[in-house]
């Protein structure tokens, strides 16, 4: 017996180790009694028959986004709405898979030749290129240069995620400035990945607009070298983009100071319904011949959510530097999922290498994205026939998944208590789950928590 087991019976051991030694005796049969009585009363901090050895463990409150779906789901009431997750509803308030994802399963599943061995730790590498392309242009100087290293990843979340990781290890600046507000888990995902987060403004509350003053100014007093996380479009909660010339600005600002930019992009195609177009604050950046991060989502354009689809890409000065990066990727990767999943990065293959089935794609994205403009002039006009107190123009001037309401916490929860709408606390909904048949509810819920709770 293991010389620590058995001198646990000693005089000296105490009466949990003595019941320990009397378990462990009894289960590798060397002994043929067993006191049950001393185990079963053992103490709780034993380990066995008391207490879990996780009772310490405090309850962790919901995602402030994802659980507002649990709440949700918990809800009985048959007109209750979710406008809280990012996540692109029909007319009808079904989740929608694009026909052309359809096709492309199609074709997967009648391909008998596809297996399903591991993919490489950088995923599939046909993916991994057209992914570049779709958000650097085809024609990017970059790509022919082959100064890029693309990664398939967990989506927007895990690209994220492996690119701090990566500048954690290897990069001389640990501060990654951030815009606030942001997307919820952007703090969380770079102060976990080993990144001190600090925010610059971006969101002036009394004109419902970008605080570019504010912004400018932050980013200039960046110390040399920081991160900076930019949203490529669609800016995540607020639906305020800076204008070309003020992205004009913040590049020229950004590379005087040498400060590097960590773009996502988890929107490309919903903000304006093209997809060049929403790209090109980071094909500026590209265009100058300098460097940043790309991290890129299919989860809402190609509405591929679940199956985890996105793209890290790392833009170089240089090929073989490229290369390094890559072969250093691939360390950050192997430990934390060791390669990413194939299916989803099949489909979008598929879909983008085909010109027909792009075609298609940009057509199915554009009418999704235009059902959200259109809802906004919907709830716009809605809160204006109603005379709800207040200027609503931003409704229709914001961009993207999101209105960014401008409605308290007090106010969100009297919505959610006596309407049954659920949304993020901050005021924010998501005005891809809404429908020509829901604006009446929303707008009659917005009016009443305007008017009656301050
Ligand atoms: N970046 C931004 C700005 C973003 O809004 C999301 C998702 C992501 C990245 C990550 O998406 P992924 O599914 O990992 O590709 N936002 C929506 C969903 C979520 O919170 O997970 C949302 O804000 O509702």
């Amino acid at each position: 017996m293991h010389p620590q087991l058995t001198s646990a019976s000693s005089s000296t051991s105490s009466p949990s180790d003595r019941r320990l030694s009397a378990l462990v005796r009894h289960l590798t049969g060397s002994s043929p009694e067993i006191d049950s009585q001393s185990i079963l009363s053992a103490s709780p901090t034993s380990g066995f028959h008391g207490d879990s050895v996780f009772s310490h463990i405090v309850r962790a409150p919901e995602d402030p986004i994802l659980g507002v779906t649990v709440a949700y789901n918990k809800d009985p009431s048959p007109v209750k709405l979710n406008l809280g997750v990012g996540a692109y509803r029909t007319e009808e308030g079904k989740p929608l898979v694009l026909n052309v994802v359809r096709k492309a399963e199609q074709m997967l599943v009648n391909d008998r030749s596809r297996v399903k061995e591991y993919l490489p730790i950088v995923g599939l590498a046909e993916f991994n290129k057209l992914s570049a392309k779709l958000i650097l242009g085809a024609e990017s100087p970059a790509i022919r240069e082959n100064r890029v290293t693309t990664v398939q990843c967990l989506s927007g979340t895990g690209s994220l995620r492996v690119g701090a990781e990566f500048l954690a290890k290897h990069y001389h600046q640990r501060t990654i400035y951030i815009p606030h507000p942001t997307w919820g888990n952007h703090p969380k995902v770079f102060t976990l990945a080993g990144l001190s987060v600090k925010t610059y403004r971006y969101y002036n509350p009394v004109t419902r607009g970008l605080n570019f003053q504010g912004l400018l100014e932050d980013l200039g007093s960046a110390p040399s070298g920081a991160i900076v996380l930019l949203h490529a479009c669609a800016h995540n909660p607020t639906g305020v983009d800076p204008t070309f010339q003020q992205w004009e600005q913040i590049r020229q600002l950004m590379r005087s100071k040498c400060l590097l930019p960590f773009f996502d992009s988890a929107y490309q195609g919903f903000a304006s319904g093209s997809l060049d177009a929403d790209a090109q604050s980071v094909r500026m950046f590209v265009a100058d011949g300098g460097e940043c991060l790309v991290a890129q989502s299919y989860a809402k354009n190609m509405g591929l959510y679940g199956e985890r689809v996105g793209a890290l890409s790392i833009v170089c000065r240089a090929a073989d530097v490229a290369s390094k990066v890559e072969s250093q990727l691939k360390l950050v990767i192997r430990p934390m999922y060791s390669n990413p999943p194939i299916h989803g990065a099949s489909i979008v293959a598929i879909i983008l290498k085909d010109r027909n089935m792009y075609n298609e794609w940009t057509i199915e994205l554009k009418e999704m994205a235009d059902r959200i403009i259109s809802m906004r002039q919907q709830l716009f006009d809605a809160l204006r026939a109603r005379g709800t107190p207040g200027d609503w123009s931003h409704i229709i001037k914001q961009i993207g998944m999101f209105t960014f309401t401008g409605l308290n916490k007090e106010q969100v929860a009297f919505m959610t208590k006596e309407y049954h709408i659920y949304m993020t606390s901050d005021g924010r909904i998501s005005m891809a789950g809404l429908s020509l048949k829901t604006v009446p509810q929303l707008a009659d819920a917005i009016h009443a928590a305007v008017t009656r709770v301050v």
